[in-house]
């Protein structure tokens, strides 16, 4: 492992510059416009949260300092302890698990072996048992498969750049001169430490892209899925750098033969296992992962959505989150896209808060009741902290408020965050009012909930424009969702619905969330809302979730 990664793996910029930086690119990637598809996400999505894991930051079982597999396993009761009767869980129906396979980095994005656990983590064998604990509870395990570019010190490239003659020489990307930047304009060519020629690496010389051109890289691509779906008992995979994995010419992202490469893909997952689940990192504005439905990858995550989320959780205006959410829900099958708040590739939730502890209850208030399959980093739910460089935003959960949190007995690979004591699982395990507890509460709702599950989302206008405002609407039962985005109190809000919103009758909207109902209200025939007040005021931040029955 080097002692420090020269450049990092992820984009060092902020998303509207990548965006902008992005879409001189456009005309060269022209995409084609999506078709509706099927919905062909399996069964187990309805109403599912995932939570991601970084296994090396989640908990040691062997004070080491290092998380690993059988350390996850010890924990998975936290995640969901697979008992419905129980509310103490988070019920998580689904881990993503960043890499697991042997790397050289600690993050595990440049993988040297991809038919091995890391040894940090474990071994296979563990890995196993993991997968049988993981499913005894009902939870479904994603795992990362990078499939755009092995390590540098995987054999095939050691091969490659020390033998010309090599078969694995078309596996990789080589060019007698240097070919310049890449698509964001960072140097993409890398200079060969033993001969006079340059190789193509769009994130980092430590990440030498594979060729998917080359029929043997996707046969193997191919083969290791077929690993870790048969041998290893996986469900799915989230795909790391989608848009990179096909160069042609001048374009280098989003590519037509990245297309190509994932419909094939998906054609041999789909052979092994017909219920693969497949999540996609696609780094951009919606308009630009449209073109990878319907017939590709299962979902791919919103980045756009987690960037409006958190600026009107910020900002006190809601604007364009409704649509965001209307324009995919439009678009695409309910459970086939992935909203998320923050991943490990971005500054932790409730430091992009300011420490606001009533915003960050209401982001994930936000998140666990609109639609999509909703993805949780890990320690988002106990508020961590932690902002760039990468090893920050990825430090040891939080346990208990006492030297090495619960996470070890040694000394942590990674130093926790400076309020690691403040935010702990312990601390807010019992406390009803904690984060903790709002996400738990949240979570188990989904899944109980068939309006929350899989209603439809209804946008309300609201009279005062800090308040956004919707409806989850299933048949007959609906849930409506009230959230004051402001810092103020807001009095006397009343809301709107276009016609048809709601089943005509009368409501006694009971809280999901505890605390008061809203006030009673009725719907004539043609189903319209007109100036309801489910509440004299609304406190700062405050967010009403409730369960719309009819009398
Ligand atoms: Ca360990
Ligand atoms: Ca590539």
């Amino acid at each position: 492992m080097p002692p420090t990664l020269p450049i990092s793996r992820f984009r060092p910029l902020a998303l509207p510059a990548i965006l902008s930086v992005l879409s001189t690119f456009a005309a060269a990637c022209a995409p084609r416009a999506p078709a509706a598809g099927p919905s062909d996400s399996p069964s187990w999505t309805r109403g599912a949260v995932c939570y991601e894991v970084f296994v090396r930051s989640f908990y040691d079982s062997n004070g080491d300092g290092i998380g690993d597999l059988k350390g996850l396993t010890s924990r998975l009761d936290y995640i969901n302890d697979g008992d419905s009767t129980t509310t103490n869980d988070l019920g998580a129906t689904c881990i993503w698990l960043m890499p697991v396979a042997e790397s050289p980095s600690y993050h595990g994005y440049d993988v040297s072996d991809y038919y091995k656990v890391e040894p940090d983590y474990g071994t296979n064998a563990d890995f196993k048992q993991f997968m049988a604990a993981a499913h005894q509870r009902g939870i479904r395990v994603l795992v990362d498969m990078v499939l755009n570019h092995a390590s540098s010190q995987h054999p095939s490239f050691q091969a490659a750049l020390r033998d010309t003659a090599s078969p694995f020489r078309s596996w990789y990307r080589f060019s007698p001169t240097d070919l310049g930047k890449g698509p964001w304009g960072a140097q993409a060519w890398h200079k060969s430490p033993v001969r006079d020629e340059y190789y193509y690496g769009v994130f980092w010389q430590g990440m030498p892209d594979l060729n998917y051109e080359t029929a043997a890289v996707r046969e193997e691509a191919n083969k290791v899925a077929s690993f870790w779906l048969d041998s290893m008992g996986v469900d799915g995979f989230r795909l790391d750098a989608v848009p990179y994995m096909v160069e042609d010419g001048p374009c280098l992202k989003d590519c037509p033969g990245v297309h190509t490469v994932l419909r094939d893909y998906v054609t041999h997952l789909r052979s092994v296992n017909a219920e693969t689940y497949t999540v996609g990192e696609v780094w951009d504005s919606t308009g630009r992962v449209l073109p990878y439905y319907p017939d590709q990858l299962t979902s791919y995550f919103s980045f756009e959505i987690a960037e409006k989320l958190l600026r009107a959780v910020n900002t006190g205006s809601g604007a364009g989150v409704l649509e965001a959410y209307v324009r995919l829900q439009d678009t695409v099958p309910q459970h086939r896209y992935s909203p998320f708040l923050s991943n490990h590739d971005g500054n932790r939730v409730m430091t992009v808060l300011g420490g606001d502890a009533a915003k960050a209850h209401q982001a994930a208030t936000l998140l666990l009741t609109l639609p999509g399959l909703p993805f949780v980093y890990y320690g988002e739910e106990i508020g961590m902290t932690g902002a760039k460089p990468d090893e920050r935003i990825r430090t040891p959960m939080q346990w208990a408020p006492r030297a090495g949190l619960g996470f070890t007995t040694g000394r942590p690979w990674e130093a926790s965050q400076p309020d690691s004591f403040t935010s702990t699982v312990e601390r807010q395990n019992t406390d009803s009012t904690s984060l903790l507890n709002r996400y738990r509460r949240l979570i188990h709702l989904r899944g109980s909930n068939d309006a929350l599950a899989s209603g439809e989302l209804v946008p309300l206008t609201a009279s005062n424009p800090a308040v956004l405002a919707y409806l989850r609407r299933s048949g007959d039962h609906s849930v409506l969702v009230v959230a004051n985005l402001a810092a103020t109190p807001a009095e006397g809000v009343s809301l709107e619905g276009a016609p048809d919103a709601l089943p005509s009758g009368r409501y006694a909207p009971s809280s999901l969330l505890g605390g008061e109902g809203g006030a009673g209200f009725e719907i004539a025939t043609g189903g319209q809302l007109r100036g309801y007040a489910p509440s004299a005021s609304l406190g700062p931040h405050q967010t009403l979730v409730l369960d719309l029955v009819r009398q």
